[in-house]
């Protein structure tokens, strides 16, 4: 069972699992226009004969909702992605990121206590929970959030601790540093970038605004970070891993490999503007993927320039083919 199953994550692991022979179950949110985007080359008709997708309403606000499903589906394997997972949003919204990405893992674990101890878990934490703590960061690192959402995951991660010390559940934390891929969320920086870039070569725009330039991060490739979600919930015992590539880039190496892969100096494009600035920054954030490699030979293959590079290619094919959207998905 998979949470989160519409978003970039979610997508790529309900892939990854298919392909290994498992039956995915996964939550969506109603709303009031299509949500499914990333999943339509997935979906399999409710009538088909032993489908292996099969997609399920609910809402992480929902403790009943979640505690029924769970009773009824009896998963082996529940992967939490579900969340409110934009940090500068979490500075407008810190009560329902607060609920969203805090509270409801506390809701998911109740449930699986509740009706269904057999399911090993997985709660998605983040990277952010470290910070203002200086790099290299790794699993016995201390948090120090610098937002609500970094706060938010902080207490998801300790109550995932906590249900495995008290109840002997499988319950694992996935400590990932930042993952993209062209399925990213539009408003996050290296989409942003790769998009402006597309929609720049294309003469359909021609300034892009962003905010802080100097931040560093350690970006891998989804696809890769999703295999190592499923590696964790096969080990002997549950424990909390990071998952990065060990490598930085600022956001101005990312913009400059983006825009030189389509022939553009980003320098006559971009302008800053205070409104992307966030009211507390984190400044780096480089993981020390070691203990993970060692328990499962799980290595990140896809630098942070590489994926720049293939962004922006899957961006401007995307504008330049907007129809053939499902065949795209499946190629990245
Ligand atoms: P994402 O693209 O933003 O997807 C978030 C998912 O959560 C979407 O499917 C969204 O549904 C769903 N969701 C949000 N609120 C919900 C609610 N109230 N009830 C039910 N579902 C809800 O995020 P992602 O990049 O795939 O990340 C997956 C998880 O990993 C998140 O928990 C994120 O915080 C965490 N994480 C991500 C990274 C990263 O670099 N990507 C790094 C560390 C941790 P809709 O499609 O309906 O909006
Ligand atoms: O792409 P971002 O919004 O990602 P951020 O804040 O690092 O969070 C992502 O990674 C976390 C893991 O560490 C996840 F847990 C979280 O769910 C999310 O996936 O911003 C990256 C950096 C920041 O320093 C930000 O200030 O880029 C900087 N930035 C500069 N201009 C911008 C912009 N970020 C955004 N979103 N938009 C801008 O215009």
């Amino acid at each position: 069972m998979i949470t989160g199953i519409t978003g970039q994550d979610g997508s790529y692991l309900a892939e990854f699992l298919l392909h290994k022979g498992y039956e995915v179950h996964g939550l969506i949110r109603r709303a009031s226009t299509f949500n499914t985007q990333r999943i339509d080359h997935l979906f399999q008709d409710p009538h088909t004969k032993d489908k292996k997708l099969i997609l399920h309403y609910g809402d992480m606000s929902d403790a009943s909702r979640l505690t029924t499903l769970l009773a009824t589906i009896q998963p082996d394997e529940i992967y939490h992605l579900a969340a409110q997972s934009h940090v500068r949003v979490s500075f407008d919204e810190p009560e329902h990121t607060g609920d969203v990405t805090g509270l409801a893992t506390t809701r998911i674990l109740e449930a699986i206590r509740l009706v269904s101890l057999h399911s090993k878990f997985y709660q998605a934490s983040s990277s952010e929970m470290f910070g203002a703590a200086p790099p290299p960061q790794h699993e016995e690192t201390p948090f120090y959030p610098r937002s609500p959402y970094g706060a938010a995951k902080v207490y998801s991660y300790w109550l995932t601790r906590n249900y495995r010390e008290a109840y002997g559940m499988f319950a694992t934390n996935g400590i990932l540093f930042n993952h993209e891929s062209p399925r990213r969320g539009e408003t996050f920086v290296t989409r942003k970038i790769t998009r402006a870039a597309a929609s720049i070569k294309l003469g359909l725009q021609d300034k892009l605004f962003l905010g802080n330039l100097d931040s560093i991060r350690d970006w891998g490739y989804a696809p890769e970070y999703v295999e190592a979600m499923w590696l964790m919930l096969q080990a002997d015992e549950p424990d909390d891993f990071v998952v990065a590539t060990g490598v930085s880039a600022t956001v101005k190496d990312f913009l400059e490999a983006s825009f030189e892969s389509l022939d553009l100096d980003w320098t006559k494009s971009v302008e800053i503007d205070p409104i992307y600035l966030r009211p507390t920054e984190v400044d780096a954030l480089v993981g020390d993927p070691s203990k993970i490699t060692k328990a499962t030979s799980w290595t990140a293959e896809t630098s942070a320039l590489q994926l720049a590079r293939k962004m922006a290619q899957a961006d401007l094919e995307l504008l330049n083919n907007p129809k053939f959207l499902d065949e795209f998905w499946w190629r990245y």
